[in-house]
């Protein structure tokens, strides 16, 4: 980090303690500002990184809920509105046990470089609850997003903060959630929420566009070294919906996809993974990636925990949590011979990892960069509930398709003005805070 940048660094550190994933987040951005900050001194004289650093509102509450077997239930529920300088709060919902304060900072954070690159007029934030969905019973996560909307309603609305899914949120939880916003304001205001269903206002390809535009990006940054994803070994790991929908247009394009996961270990499928039966076990029968390769027959095996990375592979995707993939994890995959490795996940490689790939000189893609057709599909809901309109798959995919392309593009031009050519951290990192600190200055002391 450059010094003119550790003062406010430390500052932010000293000011959020405890938070070690918000620190994380916070750092891998000031790692990579010198440059910008030392050629635009009025982002310094504004105090521009210490007001980025500061959430604009934080709410914490109480969700108080009833199990099946009639005990009372209370989790805490968050959502982190950081920065609406290009449009209202846009961001995710996470419910899984881990949740706190610093994971809900560290995401919002990410978010406001993600949206400004996407180049629609979305704000960051992001929201969740320390609530584990994992062997509850319809009824129960029915009665949790119910409780959760009935506090969460007072602070969002379509012109001021659009959640929508993440890890444990998918079209279900944004169904109920839905349901209980309408009935409590009497409005239907279906640009609340995204990732809804689609005979009531959700969009076409928003459920693939993460794991669709992770892929698009990859094949483009492959390209920019004549390559493609045709014919090469992929490890993904995860097998929710970026880990999904990344296998299936990665097989699209001609791609192996090898391996999934989840938290309870890992399967490498020789013959490649068959995504109908994942979609199958995962989705319909809401099971584990273990109960795939009971069915799947002898191409595939089941390793209980470890992780994907020690395989070789030509790509690595990973897409199931942030910090999955670490020095060691980053060490076996140079060692195997990858050639891309592309976050679909949020923060999913740790700091060791990236300056080892950047090291080595193979091609790496942030997630605010790469995971970031998630989102824009998100912003291209929010324009056809605005208008009522509602496109095609094909419309929809071509402009998500295009939004990506310009996101890859930009962050490789931007790496090279700033000196730092292939770079595709600096590269998202400046732009993506070049139009929102301009956007600030710009709007007076907010
Ligand atoms: P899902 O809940 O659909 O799937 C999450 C997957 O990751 C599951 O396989 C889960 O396994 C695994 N996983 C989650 N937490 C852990 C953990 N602590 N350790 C090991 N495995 C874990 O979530 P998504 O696919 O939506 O999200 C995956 C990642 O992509 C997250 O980082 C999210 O922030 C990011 N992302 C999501 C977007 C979206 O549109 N959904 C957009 C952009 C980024 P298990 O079931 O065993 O917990
Ligand atoms: O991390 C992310 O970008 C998401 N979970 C999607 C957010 C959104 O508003 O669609």
């Amino acid at each position: 980090m450059e010094a003119n940048l550790t003062q406010a660094y430390d500052q932010i550190i000293a000011r959020n303690p405890g938070e070690a994933e918000f620190h994380q987040a916070v750092r891998e951005v000031f790692d990579t500002l010198g440059p910008v900050m030392s050629r635009n001194p009025q982002y310094t004289e504004a105090a521009v990184l210490e007001r980025i650093c500061e959430p604009e509102r934080q709410i914490i509450f109480r969700v108080p809920w009833m199990d099946d077997a009639g005990r009372v239930q209370i989790n805490r529920g968050f959502r982190v509105e950081f920065n609406s300088a290009l449009g209202p709060y846009k961001g995710g919902l996470r419910f899984h046990p881990s949740v706190y304060l610093g994971i809900i900072k560290f995401l919002g954070f990410e978010q406001i470089f993600k949206n400004s690159l996407t180049g629609l007029p979305i704000g960051g934030g992001k929201g969740g609850a320390d609530f584990d969905p994992h062997g509850r019973s319809d009824g129960e996560i029915m009665r949790f997003c119910q409780s959760f909307m009935t506090e969460l309603a007072n602070h969002i609305g379509p012109q001021t903060d659009v959640p929508a899914g993440d890890i444990g949120v998918g079209g279900r939880e944004i169904g109920y959630m839905f349901g209980q916003y309408r009935r409590i304001t009497n409005r239907y205001d279906a640009g609340v929420l995204t990732g809804k269903g689609l005979t009531w206002g959700g969009s076409l390809v928003r459920t693939e566009a993460t794991g669709y535009g992770l892929v698009i990006f990859t094949e483009r940054m492959l390209r920019t070294r004549g390559l493609s994803l045709d014919g090469m070994r992929i490890a993904i790991s995860g097998s929710g919906n970026v880990a999904m929908y990344a296998t299936e247009k990665a097989q699209e394009l001609g791609g192996k996809v090898i391996t999934c996961s989840d938290s309870s270990g890992y399967v490498v499928d020789k013959a490649g993974i068959d995504l109908e039966l994942l979609k199958q076990v995962k989705e319909l029968e809401r099971g584990r990636v273990s109960d795939y390769v009971m069915r799947r027959g002898p191409s595939a095996t089941f390793v209980p925990g470890g992780s994907v990375w020690g395989v070789p592979v030509d790509v690595a995707l990973p897409c199931a949590t942030q910090n999955e993939l670490d020095g060691d994890a980053a060490a076996a995959l140079l060692t195997n011979g990858v050639t891309a490795v592309a976050e679909g996940a949020n923060m999913p490689c740790t700091p060791d990892a990236v300056t080892a790939f950047q090291k080595s000189g193979v091609l790496y893609a942030p997630g605010k960069a790469s995971n970031a057709g998630g989102v824009a599909t998100s912003g291209l809901e929010m324009q056809q509930n605005a208008s009522r309109d509602s496109w095609s798959f094909e419309y929809t995919e071509n402009k998500l398709a295009e939004i990506m392309k310009n996101i890859h593009d930009t962050c490789e031009q931007t790496a090279e003005e700033y000196g730092h050519p292939g770079d595709y951290m600096v590269g998202a990192n400046i732009a993506g805070f070049i139009k929102v600190a301009d956007a600030v200055i710009a709007q007076g002391l907010i």
